[in-house]
């Protein structure tokens, strides 16, 4: 992003009702590497139609453009292409939108192939209908936000090689998506109890993650760091094997665009057997990113899974603090960095995969060892042990058939 040389982008926060919703909007430019000059802030109830901006706070921002010399201004909510147009006309310079800072952060983290697709037609969708209003936005290049991914070159081609595009990136990502769905048949075979870790950006999944199966996934103090879902087994105590997955963070006003390119991605959470919502309980934010987190899995229509939350960072916290969560079958307080809390929490969820289920530990005969099948199948084998009478068990089986088949 620096390698033309330009500076940094100079951008001016502007935003409507919550000074809050500017600080993770501050955020999420430091990590699209843009700098943030100032911030205005306009206490009305709703967004104007027209300008966003009401007129008078328009020419005051007018002139704070030029009193902090701004390359740019972000509006914390996404833009229409007639705001956009109009803003441009009056202050004459780059205007962004939160989605637009979403989506180039986005682009930066893509790794996979699959990522990658999903991020550009992310992009596409979201310029295809801003084409004609973005002249100064998106045509002049700064040297940061709303540059990267498709490039200039691409950003000229005209709406039909756009919707051309579109259609080809859908084509390849339903191929990917075959693909994934295959595992995902794999995984339902093998019968491994999955776990999806959910939460708010930042809040330390793959911090959890890592912690728990030494994966060595990117961790960072920094929003978005996790794009790919990341699968891995681990080995409960009591030898209960699980399949960790750690995805995504969701965030406030996620871009629309971005929800439904990354649908897949998303709703890993959808095939867990068990839902680790891991919030960060450090931010003065907590209540509300709790309530996008179960936002979003709405949306995603994930629903009726057992969640259990962990409230993280415990480590940071200066004094022990009630933390509740409703939604929540169980709580947890840990820290994943130092480990602290995670051992009931592993013990939580082997109760919860448990639960229902009935422990046996039963020698088959020889004659009888067709029978392990069944546990196979229903139930979780921990173990087996060949012995001279036969064959030794250790498993969780569900109660039916534990009744059905007199195991
Ligand atoms: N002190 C402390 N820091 C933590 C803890 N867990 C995570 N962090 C830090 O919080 C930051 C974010 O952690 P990540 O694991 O990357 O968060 P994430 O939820 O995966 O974030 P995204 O992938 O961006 O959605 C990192 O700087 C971690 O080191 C914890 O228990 N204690
Ligand atoms: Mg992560």
């Amino acid at each position: 992003m620096f390698e033309n040389k330009e500076e940094k982008e100079r951008l001016i926060l502007v935003g409507i009702g919550e000074e809050s919703s500017l600080d993770e909007l501050e955020e999420l430019i430091y990590t699209a590497k843009a700098t943030v000059v100032g911030r205005m802030l306009q206490n009305r109830e709703m967004v104007h139609p027209g300008t966003y901006l009401g007129s008078g706070k328009l020419q005051e921002l007018r002139e704070l453009i030029e009193e902090l010399d701004a390359t740019g201004i972000v509006c914390d909510d996404e833009l229409s292409p007639a705001q956009i147009r109009n803003m441009e006309d009056v202050l004459q310079i780059k205007i962004l939108d939160r989605t637009l800072v979403i989506l180039d952060i986005f682009a930066a983290r893509a790794n996979t192939h699959e990522g990658k697709i999903q991020v550009e037609l992310a992009q596409l969708k979201y310029r295809a209908t801003r084409l004609v209003g973005m002249r100064r936005s998106l045509s002049r290049l700064g040297g940061g936000i709303g540059t990267r991914g498709p490039g200039e070159k691409k950003l000229e081609m005209d709406r039909r090689l756009i919707h051309n595009r579109i259609s080809q990136l859908k084509a390849e990502l339903k191929e990917v998506m075959t693909h994934r769905e295959i595992t995902r048949g794999r995984r339902d075979k093998n019968k491994i109890p999955v776990i999806a870790l959910v939460g708010y950006t930042n809040a330390g999944k793959s911090t959890l993650f890592n912690y728990l199966t030494g994966a060595g996934v990117l961790e960072e103090d920094k929003l978005f760091a996790t794009l790919d879902p990341a699968v891995r087994q681990v080995e409960l105590e009591e030898g209960q094997k699980i399949l960790l997955t750690d995805t995504v963070g969701f965030i406030h006003k996620l871009p629309h665009h971005l929800v439904e390119a990354f649908r897949s991605t998303l709703e890993e959470a959808k095939y867990a057997d068990i839902i680790l919502h891991v919030v960060d309980t450090t931010s003065p934010q907590m209540e509300m990113h709790m309530h996008v987190v179960y936002e979003t899995l709405a949306e995603l229509g994930v629903v009726d899974k057992p969640i259990l939350t962990v409230f993280n960072k415990i480590d940071l916290l200066e004094q022990p603090q009630v933390l509740k969560d409703l939604k929540a079958k169980k709580t947890f307080q840990i820290s994943a960095k130092t480990g602290r809390g995670v051992d009931a929490l592993l013990a939580g969820i082997n109760e919860e995969l448990t639960k229902n289920q009935v422990y046996v530990e039963k020698l088959f005969p020889y004659e009888r060892v067709g029978e392990i099948q069944v546990i196979r199948q229903y139930g979780q084998l921990l173990s087996e042990e060949y012995t001279e009478d036969g064959v030794v068990v250790t498993a969780y089986v569900p109660i039916e058939i534990y009744n059905k088949y007199n195991i």
